[in-house]
């Protein structure tokens, strides 16, 4: 998948960063329910291995503009979310991405497992959905009209599983 950089909104309040175009799939719908609530992102490709003076920066300039909060993704040794957790005091999503030899447990090691100190609010493999989720909770919190938006979408889940139950019954007495 390519990145569109004109997805990338001017006043974006929370960042995507991942750690290779390859990832882009996975992430994916972490900025789909970012688009859901309207909340501004903007998605970068950034590796702590592979660009670190870039991921330095962007992880140490995020707050001054204007970011709230930042998810990353990344697989195999999946050291981008703990770099930039450490560079930064904004909260960090870690989204370990499922990798060929180990399925993601090597990724989600590397995320789950911070020092005491700098934590990684880390989603399961491959979770970029919830992460998106925790994203919009997170900024909810300052936010009325935000929070009952998320009231609105629990609403909606409860609904389809007692539609779903509901659907089920419905089969049984016919
Ligand atoms: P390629 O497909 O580019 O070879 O990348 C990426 O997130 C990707 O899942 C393979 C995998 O390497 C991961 N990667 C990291 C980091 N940079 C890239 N884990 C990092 O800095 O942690």
């Amino acid at each position: 998948m390519k990145i569109n950089p004109l997805q990338n909104a001017p006043d974006p309040l929370v960042g995507i960063v991942m750690g290779s175009s390859s990832d882009a799939v996975t992430m994916e719908p972490a900025r789909q329910i970012l688009l859901e609530f309207d909340v501004p992102c903007e998605v970068k490709i950034l590796s702590a291995h592979r660009t670190p003076d870039q991921t330095g920066q962007y992880a140490k300039s995020a707050e001054g503009r204007g970011i709230e909060v930042l998810i990353a993704g990344a697989g195999g040794a999946a050291h981008l979310a703990g770099v930039i957790a450490g560079l930064t005091v904004l909260p960090v999503i870690g989204v370990p991405i499922k990798s060929g030899s180990l399925n993601g447990l090597d990724s989600l090691l590397a995320m789950v497992q911070m020092p005491p100190g700098i934590p990684v609010a880390t989603v399961a493999i491959d979770g970029a959905t919830n992460a998106g989720l925790l994203a919009v909770s997170i900024l909810a919190q300052s936010r009325p009209k935000l929070r009952q938006r998320l009231k609105e979408y629990r609403k909606k889940l409860e609904r389809k599983v007692l539609d779903s139950n509901q659907a089920a019954e419905q089969n049984k007495t016919r």
